[in-house]
């Protein structure tokens, strides 16, 4: 079997246990078949010490390279954060376009792409991660890499019109199609990627399901990622869970807990969440007093504008809601803006009757499948989805909803609070079938298996 050559911007830390899902699939996965996992090393280094760190772990070599301080503004903050993210979900209206970061990803990308193939030997398979490398393919065929070289987009492809208001759109594009199968989370971002080759560069759909564009022959295929998910079941159970789930469930006492988990992004729909719960209070009285939400938001990105406007916005809609609604001995929100361990996480989820996973756009949110991979079979939650999480393609039997909808939202909450034991179990069911079929490892599996049944088709 061939090395797995794995690059992501952040690798798993060498020699450290990894923090589960996604790390742990991956690194499976080069365990299994010995190869390099490459990346940013996390360091932020003057030009003249900038270098490349090696460490071996059983059969993984990780290569990881440093960033000087103007590299990390350009290429991470500027472009990826600032300019990508924002497009990829939908947000043009938060983009900052910069000619400057462009050129520095672009040459970040070039760089990285040069010590990879320092690394690489002619029978290994390169498996490329998100928004941040989308130029490191083309990187590789510059420096004469001929072998395959798959992709896969953790976030949402947007629209034609939406990514076509990046001002590097073609450029952007012409490094996508040097990548021979690039994998996506949904059919839905398939078909935006696809229509907006065919549109924008006069792509050709081929009878065999395959694009030709640019001169080059490429995939585009749905790969939807998943978890781990008897891992998160048996974290639901462990020690530190429990304990976690009894104090809280001493303080609820016999409220319903509704939960909301996510980093603090623009991207998750938190101002619409807080207003839909606070909706739900306004108008029905008799919830007072007898329901919680516990919103948990790690603040993330912290030095981009976007995201301190959002801070400042959850303080606010908590404190509204809280002041409107508090009672001498009942608090209506809960808002914690830090992180708790995986396994508290999964306790929390157990013990919540509804979670609320409502992203405005999100390319899956893992949040859905961990919190129905944490209840308890016998008597599970409700999950309420946002019907843009890439989630929803699948798992149609949550309760799904329009995130910008603040009043069907707090219908859903009531809804989900009211629903029988029975309809809980028959919904919760068929989620967790559908959270088994797509795990973790049938998506790495995949994916590898169809890059590697490729053959490396240049025209
Ligand atoms: C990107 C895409 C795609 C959250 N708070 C804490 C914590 N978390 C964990 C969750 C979950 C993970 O972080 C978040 O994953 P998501 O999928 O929800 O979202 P992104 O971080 O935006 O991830 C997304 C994903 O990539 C994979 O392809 O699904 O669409 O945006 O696992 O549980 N973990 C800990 N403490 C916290 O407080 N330990």
């Amino acid at each position: 079997m061939s090395r797995l050559i794995v690059a992501s911007n952040r690798t798993a830390n060498p020699g450290e246990e990894r923090a589960g899902g996604l790390a742990v699939a991956l690194g499976d996965a080069l365990a299994e078949r010995g190869g390099v996992w490459f990346g940013w090393s996390g360091e932020i280094v003057p030009r003249e010490t900038r270098g490349i760190r090696l460490a071996v772990e059983g059969n993984i070599d990780f290569a990881l390279a440093d960033l000087t301080a103007a590299e990390h503004q350009g290429y991470y903050l500027d472009f990826a954060n600032r300019a990508l993210w924002p497009v990829f979900h939908y947000r043009v209206d938060l983009a900052v376009f910069d000619d400057a970061a462009f050129d520095t990803y672009a040459a970040v990308n070039r760089r990285f792409g040069r010590l990879l193939l320092q690394l690489l030997r002619p029978a290994d398979v390169v498996w490329v991660h998100d928004y941040h490398f989308l130029l490191l393919g083309d990187a590789l065929r510059d420096n004469g890499w001929r072998g395959r070289i798959g992709f896969f987009l953790h976030i949402p492809f947007p629209p034609a019109e939406i990514f076509a208001a990046l001002p590097h759109h073609q450029r952007l594009a012409r490094g996508m199609a040097a990548f021979d199968l690039l994998g996506f989370q949904t059919e839905r971002d398939v078909g935006n990627f696809t229509r907006y080759m065919v549109e924008e560069h006069g792509a050709e759909r081929l009878d065999d399901g395959r694009i030709k564009v640019f001169d080059h022959l490429i995939r585009a295929q749905a790969f939807p990622i998943g978890i781990d998910p008897d891992e998160v079941a048996s974290m639901a159970e462990s020690e530190e869970a429990r304990t976690a789930s009894n104090q809280l469930g001493r303080m609820i006492e016999s409220r319903s807990l509704v939960i909301g988990v996510d980093r603090m992004d623009y991207s998750k729909g938190l101002p619409q969440r807080l207003q839909a719960f606070g909706r739900l209070l306004d108008e029905d009285e008799r919830l007072c007093g007898r329901v919680n939400l516990l919103q948990i938001a790690p603040p993330s990105r912290e030095t981009v504008e976007a995201y301190r406007d959002l801070r400042e916005e959850l303080d606010r809609l908590t404190g509204r809601v809280n002041g409107d609604h508090s009672d001498l001995y009942w608090t209506p929100i809960r808002y914690i803006a830090r992180s708790y361990s995986r396994e508290v996480l999964a306790g929390l989820f157990r013990l919540a009757r509804v979670g609320l996973v409502t992203p405005l756009h999100d390319g899956m949110n893992l949040v859905a499948k961990e919190y129905i991979a944490a209840q308890d079979p016998q008597d599970p939650g409700v999950l309420i989805l946002s019907e843009f999480a890439g989630a929803a393609e699948r798992m149609q039997a949550a309760i799904l909803v329009n995130p910008h909808d603040v009043d069907g939202m707090a219908d859903a909450i009531r809804r989900a609070l009211e629903m029988s034991r029975e309809e809980r179990t028959e919904r919760w069911t068929s989620l967790m079938q559908e959270v088994r079929d797509h795990d973790v490892v049938a998506w790495r599996q995949n994916f590898l298996s169809a890059l590697e049944g490729m053959g490396r088709d240049e025209t």
